[in-house]
């Protein structure tokens, strides 16, 4: 359905015939009545009575606040029930003689339409349109000018066996989320209730540079009462909005009866070819006129491409003959704060940032999203992947198949026509976590089950659809995939690998992807998914697998692209994710976000974004990667000489480039490997900028404005922002929502200040990870300082000029019952089981004071909470300021710590 252009088209037409139709549509998203309430049936609007009601506009979430705040890892609380939405809507009396039809783009996940109190409809499934006929239930008072009625609408996010997606790791965010639309038709339109489709079906059957067959289908709707005799005016125009040729058909309409016409097309001579490059898109206009009067009773726009393509199991993917590797990103549907309530804006502005990026594939995952994200694909030039909501598992029931296949059907009966559509897919890793672990037989039934819906999708989508492809994405697990029959059915094979991530290395890349390859030869092959957690807030000089860094990130895809494109028979990759998204339930360094983004959830690019764009775009491209640094505390180089000197990687697709640090030039540089630049640059304290040029293009460049806290090794004059020491961490960690720079914690050195004795606090038993829990805070929103540790610690010194200062000591207790399993793991999550907490007492000291007596951090406060102590010492001409930690039992720890002068 195209929106709101109708009404153009409408104008256009009007000047043309100078007739009048009637049919139109326009959104009716404000002002909606909601309310959280578990009643079956509605209430009118005049009886709402002392409710506690919210007016609320669409799209709209209730899980907005849930999602960040109330989720199970900090506290519980996300919210899955019934809600409902009601309003009033007002429409000209004479809308008696038309067909009147609610729109609704998406709500989730199962939702009920009453219209005046009578139920008009119900559909199942979060993420396709659906459309209901209201005109019976209105009583049009033609005595008035205009006519009221009120539509109330239930939406139920209960967890449903029945319905998919039944758990996946991103946030199930409930509401009306995308827009509503009210309809208005003549009783003879295009069918627009054959699974909320606009009713129009363009296929390309055979296209070539000279010549581009079309086969169109058009369905037609006569919910009259008596029968009609109409024309249907079938009309292409080009890419340059000239027409190319129009086509009439008369038809008998009979009360009642839906009808596809086969509109007789010729080809189309020397087409314009639909490509990334030229996305050229040609334009179908259908109208139908009643053939007596002439009057135009419907018209619906669609675009179409005429292009052809192929996969090759050993050689990839070719468009119009040519070959081309398939590169981008998949993408989630929300974004901060708004849960996936999103103006229309958002989406189409996420498309832009993939063609920025290079991008020529989109995998839209793991479910159809809004229509402005295919709108945009075609016009830009992005080649994409469409999946059905079906992930990690399935229930073995025949009402959880029918929902699979009825989902499918609608995905693909409303996003036929798009010309940057080439697959339909379904089912995500629906293998992952097979049920019935301890029982082989049961499991076995289970299998057949999975495939029994795979092969029912895939025999769906073949006669739907028999010019594109179909693909079933699958985890890193070829046996289980392969054994049971999930690799023979689709024509892809998608796979989901993260080496060098969750486990493995790297150089398991090619390895692993060449064994797959040999293992199921015949089938094309996408990287449907590859990517690394990077918390935007996290850098290191020196990153390790699963630290949450940035810079781990980028090293990631340097290795993966490079590893991925040097792949022949790899025919697309897809980098999970375009943003970070939500996910409730998840631990990471964030609560509740997967951050595997290239963007963050607010769309602010990571350094990983800079290294695609050099790496995949043809116009001149520089990009520094220190933008994303924040503010950034280090150590001088040297006592007393106030600078720091780290590495500034900048990614360009130029041979040289010159980057000048406080307008002062460090000099040419060639690229190295990975189209990357890295200069040593002396950091000065405070405001720092790095300009780099291209050497042959001035105007090709980038900007960088970086704060640096440059802290003394000695504190003979002790720096007036303070000192903020995380502990057990060798990464900066910048809090961004207050711009505090968190220094990776250092030694004792005499006549400096640092740590003496313990050690990095590691947790037991976790292969992925090197430090630190990964489990979340409560009470804090600077996870990362938390989370680490230095464990058995006995001092803190700062050898400091005399004066007063403000110590604040920062703990967690690490030990004790962790958060229960995450809905997601991709490894048996050894952590998770449940341990005791440690009673550690001891008692801190200061300048040989006790300050903080016995304390317990598991008794006093619990497990995983945010500990924050603040005191106040004094010190003498010579001293030291001295801060011991004394255990009485077990060891004693500190996860951070500050130090303010006062006077
Ligand atoms: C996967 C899933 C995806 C997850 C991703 C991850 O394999 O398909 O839904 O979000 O891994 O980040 O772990
Ligand atoms: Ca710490």
């Amino acid at each position: 359905m195209i929106k709101y252009s109708l009404v153009l088209l409408l104008l256009i037409s009007n000047i043309a015939f100078g007739q009048d139709s009637a049919q139109t549509q326009y959104s009716i998203n404000d002002s909606w009545i909601f309310f959280k309430d578990a009643a079956e049936k509605p209430v009118a609007l005049t009886e709402l009575g002392d409710r506690e009601v919210e007016i609320v506009n669409l799209p709209h979430s209730f899980n907005t606040d849930d999602a960040i705040y109330g989720a199970t890892s900090k506290t519980e609380g996300f919210y899955r029930g019934p809600v409902w939405y009601i309003r009033k809507v007002t429409v000209p009396s004479d809308y008696k003689n038309k067909e009147l039809f609610v729109y609704f783009e998406g709500a989730n996940q199962e939702t009920d339409v009453f219209v005046n109190g009578q139920f008009a409809g119900n559909h199942i499934g979060g993420y396709t349109r659906f459309v209901f006929p209201i005109s019976q239930f209105v009583e049009f008072d033609e005595a008035k000018e205009s006519t009221d009625f009120e539509i109330a609408v239930r939406v139920d996010t209960t967890h449903n066996l029945d319905v998919p997606t039944l758990q996946a790791d991103f946030t199930f965010y409930g509401g009306i989320y995308r827009d509503v639309l009210l309809l208005v038709e003549e009783k003879v339109h295009f069918n627009l209730e054959d699974h909320a489709s606009n009713g129009i079906y363009i296929r390309t059957p055979s296209v070539s540079a000279q010549q581009a067959e079309l086969d169109v289908d058009v369905q037609l709707k006569n919910s009259g009462t008596t029968d009609r005799n109409v024309r249907l005016e079938t009309t292409i125009y080009g890419p340059d909005s000239q027409q190319v040729a129009t086509f009439l058909s008369d038809l008998d309409l009979s009360a009642g009866e839906v009808l596809t016409a086969k509109p007789k097309i010729d080809p189309i001579e020397n087409p314009q070819l639909w490509s990334t490059d030229t996305p050229n898109q040609y334009r179908l206009v259908c109208k139908v006129y009643d053939a007596e009067t002439d009057q135009m009773l419907d018209e619906v726009m669609d675009s179409f491409g005429c292009r052809w393509f192929s996969f090759d199991a050993d050689k990839g993917f070719f468009l119009n003959g040519e070959h081309l590797q398939l590169i981008g990103t998949c993408r989630h549907q929300d974004y901060v704060g708004l849960g996936n309530a999103l103006p229309d804006y958002i989406h189409r502005e996420d498309v832009l940032r993939m063609k920025e990026m290079g991008s020529n594939f989109l995998r839209i995952a793991h479910y159809p999203q809004d229509p402005a994200i295919l709108e945009l694909c075609d016009q830009l030039g992005i080649l994409t992947t469409i999946e059905t909501p079906i992930v990690d598992t399935i229930t073995e029931s025949e009402a959880f198949k029918q929902n699979c296949l009825n989902i499918h059907l609608e995905m693909m009966r409303q996003n036929y026509n798009h010309p940057s559509l080439i697959i339909w897919a379904y089912m995500n890793e629906v293998l992952l976590h097979p049920k019935y672990k301890g029982d082989k037989a049961k499991q076995k039934v289970y299998f057949e089950k999975v495939y029994d819906i795979a092969a029912a999708l895939e025999a769906m989508t073949r006669k739907e659809d028999p010019y594109r492809y179909t693909m079933i994405p699958n985890h890193a697990n070829l046996n289980i995939y392969k054994d049971n029959g999930l690799t023979d059915l689709p024509m892809i094979v998608g796979w989901n690998i993260y080496y060098g991530w969750y486990k493995g290395e790297f150089s398991d890349v090619k390895k692993m992807m060449t064994e797959f390859h040999e293992a199921v030869p015949d089938k094309p092959m996408i990287i449907a998914e590859y990517g690394a957690g990077a918390d935007p807030r996290l850098h290191s000089l020196d990153p390790v697998r699963f630290d949450f860094t940035v810079e781990y990130a980028t090293r990631f895809h340097e290795q993966y692209l490079k590893a991925l494109t040097e792949l022949p028979f790899v025919a697309g990759i897809n980098v999970w994710n375009m943003a970070d998204f939500g996910s409730v339930g998840r631990a990471d360094t964030v609560p509740n976000i997967n951050n595997k983004g290239l963007i963050g959830i607010d769309r602010k690019p990571k350094d990983v974004f800079l290294f695609y764009q050099a790496a995949l775009l043809d116009e001149p491209f520089v990009g520094i990667t220190a933008k994303g640094w924040g503010r950034r505390a280090c150590v001088e180089d040297s006592v007393g000489q106030g600078i720091c000197s780290m590495p500034v990687e900048v990614f360009s697709n130029q041979k040289e480039l010159e980057l000048f640090h406080n307008g002062v030039s460090l000099g040419k540089k060639n690229a190295g490997e990975f189209n990357k630049f890295i200069w040593d640059v002396p950091f000065s304290g405070g405001v720092n900028t790095l300009r780099a040029v291209c050497s042959t293009n001035s105007t090709v460049e980038d900007l960088a404005v970086v704060k640096i806290d440059v802290l003394p090794i000695k504190l003979d004059e002790f720096p007036l922002s303070g000192l903020a020491l995380n502990c057990g961490d060798y990464r900066f960690f910048h809090d961004d929502k207050i711009d505090q720079a968190w220094l990776p914690e250092k030694a004792y050195a005499d006549g400096s200040w640092g740590y003496v004795g313990g050690e990095v606090y590691k947790m037991p038993r976790t292969p992925r990870q090197q430090h630190g829990t990964s489990q979340p805070i409560k009470g804090t929103h600077c996870d990362p300082v938390y989370q680490t540790q230095r464990i058995g610690i006995q001092q803190y010194r700062f050898d400091v000029p005399p004066g007063m200062y403000e110590i604040t000591l920062h703990f967690a207790e690490l030990t004790g019952q962790m958060s229960k399993a995450l809905p997601y793991e991709l490894t048996d999550a050894d952590d998770k089981k449940p341990s005791k907490a440690k009673n550690r007492v001891f008692t801190v000291n200061v300048n040989g004071k006790p300050v903080v007596q016995q304390i317990s951090l598991a008794r006093d406060y619990g497990s995983f909470r945010a500990v924050k102590i603040k005191t106040l010492a004094t010190t003498q001409s010579g001293e030291s300021l001295v801060i011991d930690f004394v255990p009485t039992k077990e060891e004693a720890v500190l996860n951070g710590i500050e130090l303010n002068k006062k006077l």
